[in-house]
């Protein structure tokens, strides 16, 4: 009966042994039934509520904070509730993220993870954890197609792209670790105006500023035009700015387009930049022989970013910024820490991974995909894109076929990214023109606050340039079906007839 007892029944009380192995079992009984739910095509995607609702307080699960301990009992129940009041994102129906799926093996090893409870700066409190880390790396740039390299795992795509900017950076200008930005010129970036915010958020946190990223052009699917790169590289130079860097993105957030890395290559070769590939959202395409060509080119790049929590289903957050140039990191990075990074340990201290980051304590995010890819190997990864990619190209087949969804461009995806409009019946017959795409506009967003209403499927939408507001589903869950496609067509169908 957990109703009379409290945390302080449980270890490292004496006797607390049974104690804590009864709370435990109720955990993984919560946890199981979580995890059977989120599978389970019957049950909800989401039990949407606002937050003021959620704020108010419902049915015994408070938000509130309490003075006096709560018994076990209350806490097995908030433990329920948090869960209950959250969104699937394991579920097959489950499309708003690029990030989705509930790989089982990832789980355990995110549990293990957490019971472990160590930190990643260095060897002497996370020996196992440090060794995994170094060989996951390996591998990863083995795949990318280097034959040595460096990197690490951080905290997200943004993270590990703001590492790809301070490393450039570096690379031409050491001096600004002491100096700081006030000796070197103005430093121009480029990056595709499909690529992600983080670039520009990277110069802004570095204090290259924004204004000094410069966007280059992309063709109608969302590439980046390299005859386009080239002439802002020159007229940047022109400027009397000095550029360093330019960001290919592979696989962009809402179309799911490559940038031509090769060309890309090529152009920065002969500026002599850093060139980095985004592929937090493309790299898993790196794990399948059928898709992987379309990163040709990648082995070229000074770094890439690669987030195995995104197309390879790793549970969050699992993101690599892997670098060509070894010794760079701890270079750029160091500041010798007497209290943890001693030199005069027993030990070979290069394994005293945490003066190469900018981060102080850092979470083991390597266990979980380690193990996965112990439990997949390479092609098992491999066909789990395959499949994503196949349900990808059955959604885009379906929407060409309906007279009711219209493309956001016609040819087939490159990545599981299919972008539509759902068209309700009153703008089927109207002109396209200003007054049309002011109604379409607002199609997506009143569709999509029924379907969290609703709860049965969940998809994103969002303008892009000259486009008013659309559907992107992203397809990276494997425990997605054709039949899931269908009902989330069915769906918007259904909540869309005006
Ligand atoms: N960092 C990009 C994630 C965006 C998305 O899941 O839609």
């Amino acid at each position: 009966d957990f109703s009379c007892m409290y945390s302080k029944d449980l270890l490292p009380a004496v006797n607390g042994e049974d104690s804590t192995k009864g709370f435990f079992q109720e955990l993984v009984n919560i946890l199981l039934n979580y995890v059977s739910c989120s599978f389970r095509r019957s049950s909800k995607v989401l039990d949407f509520h606002h937050p003021h609702q959620l704020k108010e307080g419902l049915e015994g699960f408070s938000l509130e904070l309490p003075d006096q301990p709560e018994n076990l009992e209350q806490l097995l129940v908030d433990c329920r509730d948090t869960l209950k009041y959250g969104v699937k994102t394991g579920h097959p129906r489950f499309f708003n993220q690029l990030s989705t799926g509930l790989d089982v093996i990832g789980l355990a090893g995110e549990w293990l993870t957490s019971t472990a409870n160590t930190n990643m700066f260095t060897y002497e409190v996370a020996p196992v954890f440090v060794l995994m880390e170094e060989v996951l790396l390996r591998k990863m740039q083995g795949i990318v197609g280097w034959e040595e390299g460096d990197g690490v795992f951080c905290p997200g795509g943004t993270i590990s792209n703001l590492y790809s900017v301070l490393l450039a950076r570096y690379y031409f200008f050491p001096e600004v670790n002491t100096k700081g930005m006030t000796d070197l010129p103005r430093l121009t970036l480029f990056t595709s105006a499909h690529s992600h915010y983080s670039v520009k958020k990277s110069a802004t946190v570095l204090g290259i500023g924004s204004e000094n990223v410069v966007v280059v052009k992309c063709d109608e699917r969302g590439r980046m035009i390299p005859g386009e790169l080239e002439k802002s590289i020159i007229t940047a130079k022109n400027e009397g700015c000095v550029p360093i860097y330019v960001n290919a993105t592979a696989g962009t957030t809402v179309f799911g387009a490559f940038d031509p890395i090769k060309v890309i290559a090529d152009i920065c070769e002969s500026h002599g930049l850093w060139l980095h590939v985004d592929a937090a959202w493309g790299g898993g395409l790196l794990m399948s022989k059928k898709h992987r060509m379309k990163l040709q080119g990648i082995e070229r790049a000074w770094s890439v970013t690669w987030n195995p929590h995104k197309m390879m289903g790793t549970p969050l957050q699992c993101s690599a910024i892997l670098v060509k140039k070894k010794g760079l990191l701890q270079k750029c990075n160091q500041l010798c820490a007497e209290y943890l990074f001693q030199p005069d340990k027993h030990y070979d201290t290069s394994y005293d991974t945490g003066d190469k980051t900018i981060q102080c304590g850092r979470h083991v995010d390597v266990f979980k995909l380690w193990l996965m890819w112990k439990a997949k190997g390479l092609e098992g990864f491999g066909s789990q894109v395959n499949k994503c990619l196949e349900n990808a190209e059955y959604l885009f087949t379906k929407i060409k076929q309906r007279p009711d969804f219209e493309l956001v461009f016609n040819s087939k995806p490159e990545h599981s990214n299919v972008c539509f409009w759902y068209i309700p019946p009153s703008l089927r017959n109207m002109p396209s023109g200003p007054c049309r795409n002011r109604i379409l506009h607002q199609v997506a967003p009143k569709i999509k606050a029924q379907m969290m209403e609703n709860g049965m499927t969940m998809i994103g939408y969002q303008p892009l340039g000259d486009k008013v507001n659309f559907f992107r589903c992203v397809i990276s869950n494997p425990a997605t079906q054709t039949e899931d496609v269908d009902y989330l067509l069915e769906e918007i169908a259904r909540i869309g007839q005006d």
